[in-house]
């Protein structure tokens, strides 16, 4: 490339600034001394997308520059691998900008190798010099990206319908628990490069059993009576497990779709256990079906028109789904569209769908303390969204930090300003507490009452309890090591003190590796919370438990089949969406 191509190249780099959210965020934030972030968040936001290459209908040809058909596919897994999670399969853009040909062959490729190779300011990766990818296959993804994008296949009742097994029916199923464990004070922990999970006991801290489930393996969930866990894989994959049987295991499993990451049950009153719901990323649809066995009974895709431009989107991926305690419906969140869809389920054949228009980029979200309004971040769009449930509408959009990332939230009493929701942020060192109490304190309702600072950026969850005085603020993706290997500890009565930091990851004495810290979770008591000590798969990871009243260690579970763990899941907080 000479010095005017290289010259335009940067200029365009800048201006049209192929995009990591995370990664720009940070780099822009003048109040986190503690930029950096961008391996981590590229593995966040950029994981390899779930879908097959080899199972899309490919578009080689046209008016796209030449290639060879191995060249296409070896292009394609890479595009799949490195550069989907963020611009999304058919590049129509979505935590990434659009990648679509009308944009790339005006670009051209000269331009393309150039902002592949340096990245951008705006966040995109410096994939070339950083050795992440080689001249060659920057040659190639440049030529790629200016060909129609491959479309992966859809995935209707049928193809459900043949990965469906009732692996054992309810008729054969017991009527009552079989097993001694303590159910509510089970723990349902991801292993998330194993492709399983760990069910661990609160009481005893043991490992009860180890099952079987999707690939990447992501959330659980429970059924609102706390018998049935839903565990959803990256590959769309839902196990469903009776925690009756002794020991607990897969009754149930299908494949709803080729990418996922949500599910959740029906809890209103009278449809408990009655229903499940999957939202996948591929195809962008939603599925609802019987909550004891699986079985699909309505498909709805999410493909439509984004909340601000009102430009058709072939991709809405969905996100976070909470179960409504104030009509049979779920709240599902649609990321790239912006619309949180409240789906009712008491009529599947004239399924009745509140569109609510909220912000693009939904993703991660919980209740607030009473459970009427569920509180969504629209992460690259730095906003939460309220949504009333009991009125059905949007209560409020309310400006935060950079790539607010509550996970569910945490929900306690403000000293001065009552009750109030949290988040904490991937972009930013900041947690901002929301009103959220438009009765008792109505000035105070959906407004940004205070900020605290936290440790840095790169945090995922946030975490209290309703009989715990302590807030925990995780910093798993912070490129400095002391960060993602600590926690923060603010006292919810004195909201003004600094933060104290548990040394988690030297609590867990595994040895060497990233140990990230991650997801604090509390078991049911609310007096103890987990943290997963999260290696690289090779290497020792561990569970850390913390006693929430003197803030020491309490127990670390180490064994050799706790593999990558990530998020816990306490039953009967999760059944009851305490936090
Ligand atoms: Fe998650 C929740 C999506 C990467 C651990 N994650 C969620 C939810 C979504 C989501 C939409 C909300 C589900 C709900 O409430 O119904 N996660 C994604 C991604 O798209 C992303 C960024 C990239 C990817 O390719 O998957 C991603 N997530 C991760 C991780 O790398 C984490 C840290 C480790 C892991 O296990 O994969 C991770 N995500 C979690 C956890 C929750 C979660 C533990 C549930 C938090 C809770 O308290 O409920």
């Amino acid at each position: 490339m000479n010095r005017f191509e290289l010259k335009r190249a940067g200029g365009l780099l800048a201006l049209s600034g192929l995009a990591l959210a995370v990664t720009a965020a940070m780099a822009e934030s003048p109040k986190d001394g503690h930029a950096g972030m961008k391996k981590e968040g590229m593995a966040y936001e950029g994981a390899p997308t779930a879908v097959d290459p080899a199972t899309t209908k490919d578009l080689i040809g046209g008016d796209g520059p030449e290639m060879t058909t191995a060249e296409f596919d070896q292009a394609k897994k890479l595009f799949f691998q490195r550069c989907a999670g963020c611009h999304g399969v058919l590049r129509k853009g979505a935590t990434g900008k659009p990648l679509t040909t009308d944009k790339t062959r005006q670009l051209g490729t000269p331009y393309l190798k150039a902002m592949i190779t340096y990245g951008s300011p705006a966040g995109m990766p410096n994939w070339g010099t950083s050795g992440d990818l080689s001249e060659t296959e920057i040659d190639l993804m440049a030529r790629y990206l200016q060909h129609e994008p491959p479309v992966p296949p859809e995935y209707g009742m049928q193809k459900m319908k043949e990965t469906w097994k009732v692996l054992v029916p309810p008729e054969r199923r017991p009527t009552k628990q079989m097993n001694s464990l303590k159910v509510e004070n089970l723990f349902s922990v991801t292993l998330r490069d194993a492709g399983k999970i760990a069910l661990i006991d609160g009481d005893s801290k043991a490992i009860v059993t180890i099952i079987d489930t999707g690939y990447a393996v992501h959330i659980s969930r429970l059924s609102a009576s706390g018998r049935y866990l839903f565990v959803i894989g990256r590959d769309a994959k839902i196990n469903l497990i009776d925690l009756w049987m002794d020991p607990p295991q897969n009754v149930a499993e299908m494949k709803v779709g080729l990418e996922a990451r949500s599910v959740e049950t029906s809890k209103f009153k009278g449809m408990e256990d009655k229903y499940a719901i999957i939202g996948t990323y591929w195809p962008p649809q939603y599925v609802i079906m019987k909550g004891d066995t699986l079985e699909p009974l309505k498909i709805v895709s999410t493909r439509g028109m984004t909340v601000d431009t009102q430009e058709y989107h072939p991709e809405p991926r969905v996100a976070a789904i909470v179960a409504s305690h104030h009509h049979p419906e779920f709240i599902v969140n649609v990321k790239e569209t912006g619309k949180v869809l409240l789906v009712n389920f008491k009529d599947l054949d004239n399924l009745k769908v509140t569109e609510i228009a909220a912000a693009p980029f939904l993703h991660d979200g919980g209740w607030d303390a009473t459970q009427r309004y569920f509180l969504a971040a629209a992460n690259k769009s730095n906003k939460i969204a309220v949504v009333d449930s009991k009125d059905q509408k949007l209560a409020a959009l309310i400006e935060v930090g950079a790539i607010p990332h509550p996970g569910r939230g945490a929900n306690f009493v403000d000293p001065e300003h009552g009750p109030v929701w949290a988040t904490s942020h991937l972009g930013d060192n900041s947690v901002v507490l929301i009103g959220t109490d438009p009765e008792g304190h109505p000035d105070q309702a959906w407004k940004v009452v205070r900020k605290l600072e936290g440790q840095g950026g790169g945090s995922l969850f946030i975490k209290t309890h309703p009989n715990s005085k302590h807030l925990y603020v995780d910093t798993a993706l912070n490129s400095v090591e002391k960060l993602s290997q600590t926690v923060a500890v603010f006292d919810t009565d004195n909201l003004k003190a600094k933060y104290k930091v548990l040394p988690i990851a030297e609590w867990a004495d595994v040895g060497e590796g990233a140990k990230r810290v991650v997801q604090p979770e509390y078991n049911k008591a609310g007096d103890e919370v987990w943290f997963s000590v999260w290696n690289a798969k090779d290497k020792q990871s561990a569970i850390v438990i913390v006693d929430d009243k003197t803030l020491k260690p309490k127990h670390v579970i180490k064994d050799d089949r706790l593999i990558t763990p990530t998020g816990k899941f306490n039953v009967y907080n999760t059944v009851h969406d305490v936090y």
